[in-house]
């Protein structure tokens, strides 16, 4: 995998990138459709590729271990070929999801064992097989083995908690540099930066990670309670520590003006369940702000979903129709509306790349958090 710094805004940290995998390049800024269990909810791989127009999905080595199961997996040839997916695909190490998700946890510093939530089948995940998982499962990138405390925790929590994480993380890099490929094409291993809150344990935890010089970093442990200004920080903290010339994802952000805030502090990848989540409640994303879908306000207005978007489903449809399918509960408006969020994150991304390669990043970003926060 290579990382080429195009360009770093002279006003705010933003930067415009492009990355390179054996599946794909990827342009940053970007932001990757969560495809959990091996499909991005409701919307079919080729309306993914061609109406959301994204670059890279994320899978969940926690969804995927449990079911359809590595045996599966493997047989097909990995998630690509299973999932007729021929781009790249980022998963996430199965950390957070353990901890939100399992049940009767029980961490040490050897792992997490836990019960599945979907039979109560005993399992441990531990730093190295989680790898091997991920490079069963075929990820082009691979997340370190992470706690993740909520952001509400208190220090001693926090620094403990960062001590299993960093443990982990040299577990992990060591078994991944001992261990190869799966299926012909290269994989890569992104540590992840915790430290809750606290912007010395953030420091601690940045400067552990940046000392391996790794191909990215994520940034993970945000976004899980702490107020949005406190993120923020936590961003500043970490930024000059991580090695300029790699990508930084932050894990599971968020709003499209969270993704805004953190590309002007220098972060280049994203992943959320928002999008797809808050459109199948009828949830809508706009360059002009929220909509409600499911308001009596949109009843018989007839102008199309998005007249400004860029897919099919935005220029086709009405708002009465989607507000008539939500209404009616009928399956394609959950799915109709996956595609419109889906497509207005990437469309975001995408002027964020061209505003930074423009010079005028940081007023249009201000121009746009006012808009998208806006209730329509
Ligand atoms: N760690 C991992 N995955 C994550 C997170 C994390 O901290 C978050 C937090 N926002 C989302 N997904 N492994």
């Amino acid at each position: 995998m290579k990382f080429t710094l195009l360009k770093t805004d002279k006003e705010c940290k933003a930067r415009r990138g492009r990355l390179e995998t054996d599946h794909g390049t990827i342009e940053t800024p970007i932001f990757m459709p969560v495809g959990t269990a091996g499909t991005v909810k409701g919307v079919l791989q080729r309306d993914v590729k061609t109406e959301v127009k994204a670059e890279i999905i994320l899978g969940n080595t926690y969804h995927l271990y449990l079911r359809p199961g590595l045996d599966v997996l493997e047989k097909a040839g990995g998630l690509h070929k299973f999932m007729a997916w021929d781009m790249p695909i980022l998963t996430d190490s199965g950390g957070f999801q353990v901890f939100s998700l399992a049940h009767n946890r029980k961490l040490n510093t050897n792992g997490c064992e836990f019960r599945s939530h979907i039979d109560g089948s005993k399992h441990l995940f531990t730093p190295e097989n989680v790898v091997d998982i991920q490079r069963k499962i075929g990820a082009d990138i691979i997340m370190a083995f992470d706690e993740c405390p909520p952001g509400t925790a208190d220090f001693a929590y926090a620094a403990k908690s960062l001590d299993i994480t960093q443990q982990w993380l040299e577990r992990g890099l060591k078994h991944f540099d001992s261990t190869d490929p799966k299926y012909g094409y290269s994989q890569t291993f992104f540590p992840i930066v915790q430290g809750c809150v606290y912007p010395d344990l953030r420091r601690k935890a940045a400067e552990g990670a940046a000392k391996f010089y790794r191909e990215g970093y994520a940034i993970g442990g945000l976004s899980v309670g702490e107020p949005e200004e406190v993120m923020y920080e936590m961003i500043e903290v970490v930024e000059p520590i991580l090695p300029s010339d790699r990508p930084r994802y932050l894990m599971g952000v968020g709003t499209p003006a969270n993704i805004l805030e953190a590309i002007a502090r220098g972060v280049d990848m994203f992943d959320c369940v928002m999008p797809t989540r808050n459109g199948r409640n009828g949830m809508l994303f706009t360059r002009e702000g929220i909509i409600n879908i499911k308001n009596l306000r949109w009843k018989d207005d007839f102008s199309p979903i998005d007249p400004d978007g860029t897919n099919y489903v935005d220029t086709t449809f009405s708002k009465a129709y989607l507000r008539h399918l939500f209404v009616a509960n009928e399956m394609l408006g959950p799915q109709l509306a996956s595609i419109h969020n889906l497509s207005f994150y990437l469309w975001l991304v995408n002027e964020a790349r061209l505003k930074i390669e423009e010079g005028t990043f940081l007023s249009w970003k201000n121009m746009m958090i006012k808009k998208l926060t806006t209730r329509l």
